[in-house]
């Protein structure tokens, strides 16, 4: 594969340097900014309120927003950055072909437009429909996202569509549909503010939602116990009041044996538990021998931490309990999210003042971007793709024959795994980054050069790009209206600043034009995307994700509007179950029995260490944006290997020593990090980087057997000292160049 750069000096030429911002700081010229433009973080789901400077149709730089509820003004260091993408050197500018042997050269739109429906129709032709698949993201808006399930289904005809969202949410998604048939958290962020209680389990917040801290804190304040369940002491662990250090892979056992110390000493919400919910008896059954000392052996955690915690948790009056990949990203990642609901359940804590329970959604639009029909099992509104009455009603709001409606589909790693049987032929991926972010990547390049067609939609040329054979510029956050559903489940608006660079184009007028060109442009006729938008409003009406009642202008008007929200004279749900009316068809809160079993791979002999993974504040997803940003890349330039100074003692390992990091799927090299802050047994590299630093070269790809998420957060490893100490670093320029 070559790695010839994008000859982006010509296109630079053709349309002009980037003027408005000076990467020294200050506009050029006038320092008056044209206008300011309330809208949103692009990065994580929790979606901080910004107004963006601009000048000269440049995003030149941002003011505070004080008067968004949610973060009054306050942003972390990717939000403050993510202004500089905007006028960055190596923005797509024009629609780009593979030329073998010479990298990426610029071509017309009207020559990629012609070749990628030509190569859709033939392989569809010659392999069938589902032989051509499309993946996606949820760093789209509702709008996009939305669209690309009607794209898929209705243009490209093909049963095979899913999004990044699958190494993401789905086990709390499924886990929560389980119990409550419904997902989403409960509660609003100020419910958290007044908890007694608070579990924060197998999330590093100060890292991944800096912004929510601050309602951790004022909880503090008001003096609410913090407890902490992660193999390493985060910033937030360290000042909690009690931290587990959980061995990974092990919280169904903690919180089986929670749940069995609630039993004991009858620590529970009988009216709750006989009234509103079904299973209790099972799920208890399940957790009768969860001993202690079984407990503490199992999970590595003091059995006094344990007893701690269950007693603090089962005596409290209000409590809120909050998870995210740590405890998601296993191949029992539904069971742990279940394990968590179960002591929820217990206590009846949900959906009262200061009682809540979620998981923290990770991506922008991680939210309202799993409920409209991107993921390859559901339809608009969370519907299900294999219920007739479901398939018949978004159907008639397509303006489609139900049996031409595609199927259920293959997940994301599924599909790559059908790509590298020969089966699935051709892809379309928009907003995703595979290569970098799913697991054991080394077989997913194999994957990758199988293809016989290719074409990515983006801004940036990310690593998975560099296999595709047409390149379309897609648009920027900050260049197309829409809306996104942050992680509280507030529906917000995304208000274009600017208007996309050179031939770039907005993400949703390149899909509008490619199903014209498919033959299906009557189904795809929108003026805009607010009318997108009324459309999924239809599309999600009395579906559980009922958008129906929200408006762009009622939207505009409150800062937000919390789904549910069912018809136009409804104010919002910022707080759900209040009514105690569940979203199962027995109108109850589910109990699930879990039985604690391991994770796919143990450590033994060959492979002695546990390796986890995650993030690191400054750097976002594949790295594809935050890695171009020069500051954040000086604040965390390169993946560290972190590790205790025992285990490093015991391998003779020096700080900044490189170490051979190597698993049964791959092996890289890593800088040691010696920390105190991590178990002894356990070492963590973050996966930003593509390529040989890649921490995905070394995970393991099992997927939980229902909701198909990998099993980022556990494997077994080697470690192998060079000896040698990893080059020094040089600090970067305020455009890095990929
Ligand atoms: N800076 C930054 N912020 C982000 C993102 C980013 O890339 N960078 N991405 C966004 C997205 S999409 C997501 S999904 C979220 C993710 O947000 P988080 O889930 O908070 O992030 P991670 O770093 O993946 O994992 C969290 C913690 O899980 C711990 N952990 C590992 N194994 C286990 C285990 O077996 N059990 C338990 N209990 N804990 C374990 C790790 O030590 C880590 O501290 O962040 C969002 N915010
Ligand atoms: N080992 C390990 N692997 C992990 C994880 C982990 O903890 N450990 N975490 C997993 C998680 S939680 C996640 S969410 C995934 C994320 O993995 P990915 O979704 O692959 O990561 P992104 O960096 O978001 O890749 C998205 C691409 O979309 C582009 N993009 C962003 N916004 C837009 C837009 O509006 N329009 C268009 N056209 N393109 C856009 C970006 O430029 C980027 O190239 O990674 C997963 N992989
Ligand atoms: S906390 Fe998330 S949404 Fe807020 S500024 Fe940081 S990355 Fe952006
Ligand atoms: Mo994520």
């Amino acid at each position: 594969m070559s790695k010839i750069p994008v000859p982006h000096q010509k296109l630079i030429e053709k349309y002009g340097p980037h003027k408005a911002y000076t990467p020294k700081g200050g506009f050029e010229g006038s320092s008056e900014p044209d206008k300011l433009v309330k809208t949103h973080c692009c990065f994580c789901g929790m979606q901080c309120g910004i107004q963006l400077k601009v000048k000269d149709n440049k995003i030149a730089g941002f003011e505070p927003w004080m008067e968004f509820p949610f973060n009054e003004g306050r942003l972390c260091p990717k939000g403050v950055q993510r202004y500089l993408q905007n006028n960055h050197p190596d923005r797509i500018l024009s629609p780009l072909k593979r030329v073998e042997g010479k990298g990426f050269e610029p071509t017309s739109w009207e020559k990629a437009m012609t070749r990628t429906v030509h190569e859709i129709q033939r392989i569809q032709k010659e392999y069938g429909n589902d032989a051509f698949a499309m993946l996606s993201g949820v760093s789209l808006t509702n709008e996009k996202s939305y669209m690309v399930g009607k794209f898929a289904r209705v243009a490209l005809k093909t049963a095979n569509l899913d999004y990044n969202g699958r190494l993401c949410m789905v086990s709390a998604g499924a886990g929560n549909k389980k119990a409550f048939g419904l997902d989403r958290i409960s509660n609003n962020w100020s419910d958290l503010k007044h908890a007694e209680v608070i579990i924060i389990a197998g999330t590093n917040i100060s890292e991944t939602f800096p912004t929510l801290t601050h309602y951790i804190w004022e909880a503090r304040d008001h003096g609410a116990k913090l407890i902490v369940v992660d193999p390493r002491v985060t910033p937030i662990a360290r000042t909690a009041d009690l931290h587990l250090p959980v061995r990974p892979g092990r919280d169904s056992a903690l919180f089986g044996a929670m749940l069995k110390i609630l039993v004991d000493n009858d620590w529970l919400d009988h009216e709750f538990i006989d009234n509103y919910t079904s299973g209790f008896q099972e799920t208890i059954d399940a957790v009768k021998d969860y001993d202690l000392d079984w407990a503490e052996e199992t999970t590595g955690i003091p059995k006094e931490k344990i007893q701690q915690a269950a007693s603090w948790w089962g005596k409290a009056k209000t409590s809120f309990l909050l998870h995210a990949r740590g405890i998601e990203h296993h191949s029992k990642g539904v069971e742990n999210v279940l394990s968590c609901i179960n002591l929820v359940l217990a206590t009846g804590r949900i959906g009262k003042p200061y009682c809540g329970y979620g998981t923290i959604t990770g991506q922008g639009n991680g939210q309202g971007g799993r409920e409209h029909g991107h993921k390859c099992d559901q339809l608009p509104g969370n519907r299900d793709i294999t219920n007739p009455e479901h398939r018949k009603y978004i159907s008639e709001v397509w303006g489609i024959d139900e049996k031409d409606m595609p199927g259920k589909g293959l997940t994301a790693y599924e599909l790559i795994e059908a790509i590298h049987r020969g089966e699935v032929k051709g892809l379309i991926s928009i907003c995703f980054n595979p290569l970098v972010s799913l697991p054991n990547n080394n077989f997913v390049r194999e994957a990758l050069e199988k293809l016989e067609y290719y074409v990515c939609i983006d801004f940036f040329l990310n690593e998975t790009a560099r296999h595709a054979d047409i390149i379309f510029p897609g648009s920027l956050h900050e260049e197309e209206e829409g809306t996104v559903t942050t992680a509280e489940g507030r529906v917000v608006k995304i208000n274009q600043a600017i208007t996309p660079p050179g031939e770039a184009r907005k993400d949703s007028d390149i899909l509008i034009e490619l199903a014209q060109r498919l033959g299906a442009g009557d189904k795809f006729n929108y003026k805009n995307s607010e009318a997108i938008f009324n459309e999924l409003r239809v599309a999600s009406k009395g579906g559980t994700a009922d958008y129906f009642g929200i408006t762009y202008e009622k939207i505009e008007k409150n800062m937000g509007v919390f789904w549910p929200c069912p018809s136009e004279d409804h104010p919002g749900t910022p707080r759900l179950w209040e009514d105690r009316k569940f979203k199962t068809p027995d109108g109850k809160a589910h109990f699930n029995p879990v039985s604690y079993r391991e994770p796919s791979e143990v450590v033994d002999k060959e492979f002695p260490v546990v390796l986890t993974t995650g993030r690191v504040v400054s750097q976002y997803l594949s790295g594809t944006q935050t890695r171009r940003i020069g500051k954040l890349v000086d604040q965390y330039p390169e993946p560290l290997l972190e590790i205790h100074p025992k285990l490093a003692y015991q391998y003779g390992i020096q700080e900044r020593e490189l170490v051979k990091v190597k698993t049964r799927r791959g092996e890289g090299e890593f800088p040691a990090q010696i920390v105190e802050t991590i178990r002894e047994d356990t070492v963590f590299i973050p996966y930003h980087w593509g390529g040989k630093q890649s921490a995905n070269q070394l995970t393991i790809g099992t997927l939980d057997p229902v909701s198909k998420i990998p099993e980022f957060k556990v494997c077994a490893c080697q470690l192998i000292p060079s000896g040698k100490k990893a080059p020094d670093i040089k600090l970067s320029k305020a455009y890095q160049s990929l």
